[in-house]
């Protein structure tokens, strides 16, 4: 096992990955900016280093700082969390490069999952189904009609660089493709410098689940049932629920062993998330995230799995801690995403947090890294806790909920509690009754 672990990022999931490295005996290394050096993971962590200015480009992006910091404590392994390198292929190879660890896939997959026209022929290929879509990239304008004339429209033409919402254009007719895709071209160039784009059937009012999954490397796959992450505003989460209020047993194990026998054929290691949209009873494949994700916990929670552990004891070698016939699911798990924003503009409310009483008792968990007389800084995204709740069954869950959004207390920055606290008493969210275009329809009332 690893005997000193390097956290590449900050806030909540810095802490997360400390708090596992302790209760396994390793010591940490915190990496932070410099407007992070009152940060929580810094104090608590066994050593720190400042890896730069403010900006993430100059502190945790900057690759040959967490480098040089993990080489001159001695750390033997580097746990990226999520966003910042974690998805960073390059990253991953320059960390075993130096003899340290990623703890996470292997930069081959990290790479072929980033290049979202390759993962779908990987996944395709290992059964997975997928979107009816173009076979590879749209080269011209005449691939493009003869594609879309098959799929039939509405169609969405999507950057093969792009993933999370960045580079999609919609065209509704044969009317609106050419400038579809040019402007997908284009845009993709310009953010990703690479302008391959793909074709797409347009799903009109699909929910988006998505199924986590763990491989060791002892050819050991286990997929952890879904979560359902269909509440979102502008390709940003706002609640998840594990599991998902629309799926029955049957489908939930079907799509389960369809995913976990996929990734076995892949030779994945690590932790990873195979990302579908759901309509009309079908499953279909967008994306897979090579890492940890921000709404694990509520995996975690019905699973009674530490996914943080595992991925550490995977990237030592070691076998997983539990087999597929061992994972059962118990009761239902929400996740609020807490941010520091207006909760009607949603405009960013950094400072100082003057009072803070964080929820608790029975069945709530609070994954933050903020304290009374923080500050938080402009720099990063505005998420400073994650509300997780669990109970017997779903309906318990939201009562949970409920009063806990009551418990929790902050003065000196506004969050989006008030926001949860009407999202609770909504009717369609109490019925489970709703898709991904859902939450942005309920805020524009
Ligand atoms: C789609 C889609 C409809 N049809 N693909 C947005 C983010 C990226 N991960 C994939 N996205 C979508 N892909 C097809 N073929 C609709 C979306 C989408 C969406 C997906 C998940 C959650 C929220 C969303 C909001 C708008 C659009």
């Amino acid at each position: 096992m690893f005997e000193k672990v390097l956290i590449a990022n900050r806030g909540e999931i810095a802490l997360r990955i400390h708090r596992a490295c302790k209760e396994m005996g390793i010591a940490t290394v915190a990496v932070h900016s410099t407007a992070d050096a009152d940060a929580m993971h810094v104090r608590l962590a066994d050593e720190s280093v400042c890896v730069g200015p403010p900006a993430p480009k100059d502190s945790y992006l900057n690759i040959p700082a967490i480098i040089s910091a993990a080489e001159i404590t001695g750390a033997d392994a580097i746990h990226p969390g999520y966003g910042f390198l974690s998805e960073n292929a390059r990253f991953a190879e320059i960390v075993s490069a130096h003899d340290i660890t990623f703890i996470g896939p292997t930069a081959e997959h990290i790479r072929v999952m980033g290049d979202k026209i390759a993962a779908k022929d990987a996944v395709g290929k290992a059964g997975i189904p997928l979107v009816p879509g173009s076979d590879g990239e749209i080269r011209d304008m005449d691939e493009a009609r003869k594609w879309a004339n098959e799929i039939g429209f509405p169609v969405l033409v999507k950057a093969a660089s792009g993933g999370g919402g960045r580079g999609m254009k919609l065209a509704k007719t044969a009317a609106d493709l050419e400038e579809a895709v040019s402007t997908a071209k284009s845009e993709s160039k310009a953010a990703f410098g690479d302008d391959a784009v793909y074709l797409e059937k347009y799903l009109t009012i699909p929910r988006h689940i998505e199924i986590q999954v763990i491989a060791d490397s002892h050819g050991n796959v286990v997929q952890l049932g879904e979560r359902d992450c269909s509440l979102q505003r502008r390709h940003q989460k706002v609640l998840e629920e594990a599991l998902s209020p629309a799926l029955d047993s049957e489908a939930r194990a079907n799509i389960g062993e369809t995913v976990r026998s996929a990734v076995e054929k892949l030779g994945y290691l690590g932790a990873g998330t195979v990302e579908f949209l759901y309509e009309n009873n079908e499953f279909y494949f967008i994306e897979m995230n090579t890492r940890l994700q921000v709404e694990h916990p509520i995996t975690e929670q019905v699973t009674d799995i530490d996914l943080v552990r595992e991925q550490i004891r995977v990237a030592a070698g070691i076998e997983l801690s539990v087999k597929q016939e061992d994972v059962t699911f118990k009761g239902h798990a929400i996740e609020c995403r807490v941010n520091a924003e207006d909760p009607r503009t949603f405009t960013p409310s950094p400072g100082k947090i003057l009072d803070f009483h964080a929820p608790g008792g029975p069945g709530v968990r609070f994954d933050s890294a903020v304290y009374t007389g923080y500050t938080i800084p402009p720099y990063y995204d505005s998420m400073i806790g994650k509300l997780i709740v669990f109970a017997d069954n779903r309906e318990l869950c939201i009562s949970r909920l409920k009063r806990s959004l009551e418990e929790f207390a902050m003065t000196g920055v506004k969050t989006t509690v008030p926001l949860f606290q009407e999202l609770v008493e909504n009717e369609d969210f109490l019925a489970g009754d709703y898709n991904i275009h859902w939450l942005e329809n309920w805020l524009a009332e």
